[in-house]
């Protein structure tokens, strides 16, 4: 249907946050504007010094000096971000603090403050929401906005509307942000990187060849590594690459549905509308150990892990009101490889020890003679409690008396 008044073009923006955790933390410690920061790494004693400023109400005139640096940093885990400055040594997100103390040894570290980050998630959003109602949450620090019917939002493509939005984010908030806007959210997907940090990116229609095609298919969000290893085995790199494959010859590559799915990707089109009440789809909590454990010698520190991190989860999901059907679990060795495993069941639970049991189960299938470096549970499938009938604890109590039974039978491989 070509564009007219009453069907105008579908103005999509993408909007993320800069450098979000990092920027939160600048706006209580100023002085560290323009420096190597990264966040990460669990509470140490070197952090003291922020705890008695933050007593004491003198953050912004704590000395640079007296700042914990990464590289007197000895616990494991990784960054969760990094200021620009930090990014022009190389260090980003989810690198090692190790690696990230050998290309930066001076940036300062902060430990991470969730409660924080969500408080300024609340108040970034709100700011959009009260010009352009039609949001979709994404995370943390991004969200998805139909601009085509917003007053404004066909003006310059979107650019009026956007630099309105970050103007009102920058007044509430002393954050900046990134958009895209484009004709659908695939590509305003794209477009939010193209002028990072504080820009702003439009993309029509007819700029796909020039600005679309010439990226590496990874930018595509949709196509993760496994898939990107697989099309460069077939010599396809860029995004014109993808495009210039057809329909046919994708599908036979990559199955019917994911190759028609990377067939449109690669010509810029995608119909999802932006769901204004966008729900989780799985929560997870995840642990990194202080020192890799092994699953037989620490067993009891590792079954008192896993019990926790499934409490946590259920705790999670009864405070937002969620309950699930997939239960999974995540575990990384010492060697970073990572391994999952999850397992459907035909109900709806919220049950910390029926998360406990079905996640048990999936431990069962994991080899465990390498030690550990990170556990995690996760809940997926997951519907609002008050849409579904739940059966927890009939349940829970079915699955103990088969563990059981299982036990007397030899299975050994009940670790946890
Ligand atoms: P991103 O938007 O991916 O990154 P960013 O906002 O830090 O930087 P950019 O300017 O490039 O958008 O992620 C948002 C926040 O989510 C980030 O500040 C920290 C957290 N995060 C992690 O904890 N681990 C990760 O691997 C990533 C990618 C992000
Ligand atoms: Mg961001
Ligand atoms: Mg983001």
């Amino acid at each position: 249907m070509p564009p007219s008044e009453s069907h105008p073009v579908r103005r999509i923006a993408h909007l993320d946050m800069d450098a979000f955790y990092a920027s939160v933390e600048l706006l209580r410690y100023p002085q560290l504007k323009g420096l190597p920061v990264v966040i990460g790494g669990s509470w140490r004693s070197e952090d003291e010094v922020l705890v008695r400023a933050a007593e004491a109400g003198t953050r912004d005139r704590i000395p640079l000096e007296e700042f914990p640096r990464i590289r007197d940093y000895v616990g494991r885990g990784v960054i969760t971000t990094a200021t620009y400055a930090a990014r022009q040594f190389g260090v980003g997100s989810a690198m090692g603090i190790m690696k990230a103390a050998r290309l930066c040894p001076d940036a300062i570290m902060l430990p991470v403050d969730f409660d924080e980050y969500r408080t300024y998630s609340r108040l970034f959003k709100e700011q959009i929401l009260a010009i352009a109602p039609l949001m979709e949450n994404r995370g943390v620090d991004e969200v998805y906005i139909d601009l085509t019917d917003v007053p404004g939002g066909q003006e310059e493509g979107g650019r009026v509307l956007s630099a309105q939005l970050q103007q009102a984010i920058l007044d509430a908030t002393g954050l900046t942000c990134s958009i895209g806007v484009a004709p659908n959210k695939l590509l305003a997907k794209m477009a939010s990187e193209f002028n990072k940090p504080n820009g702003i990116s439009i993309v029509h229609e007819a700029d796909l060849e020039t600005m679309i095609w010439p990226l590496a298919c990874r930018k595509i969000n949709g196509i993760g590594p496994r898939t990107d290893e697989k099309l460069k085995g077939l010599d396809i790199h860029t995004i014109r690459d993808l495009a210039a494959r057809d329909l046919t010859w994708l599908m036979e590559h990559f199955g019917k549905s994911y190759g028609a799915w990377l067939h449109a990707a690669a010509h810029g089109r995608d119909d999802r509308p932006v769901e204004t009440s966008s729900e989780p789809v799985s929560m997870s909590r995840e642990t990194t150990f202080g020192s890799d454990l092994h699953a037989v010698r620490d067993r009891a520190e590792l079954g008192a892990v896993f019990t926790r991190l499934c409490e946590q989860v259920a705790a999670d999901l009864a405070r937002k009101g969620y309950v699930g059907k997939t239960i999974g679990i995540k575990i990384r060795y010492d060697d970073f490889r990572s391994v999952t495993r999850d397992h459907t069941v035909d109900f709806y639970t919220a049950d910390a020890r029926t998360i406990r049991q079905l996640a048990g189960q999936c431990l069962k299938r994991v080899p465990l003679d390498q030690r550990i470096r990170l556990l995690g549970v996760r809940v997926g499938g997951l519907e609002k409690a008050d849409q579904v009938s739940e059966a927890p604890a009939l349940y829970a109590a079915g699955r103990r008396a088969v563990s059981r039974s299982g036990e007397v039978a030899g299975l050994n491989l009940s670790l946890f």
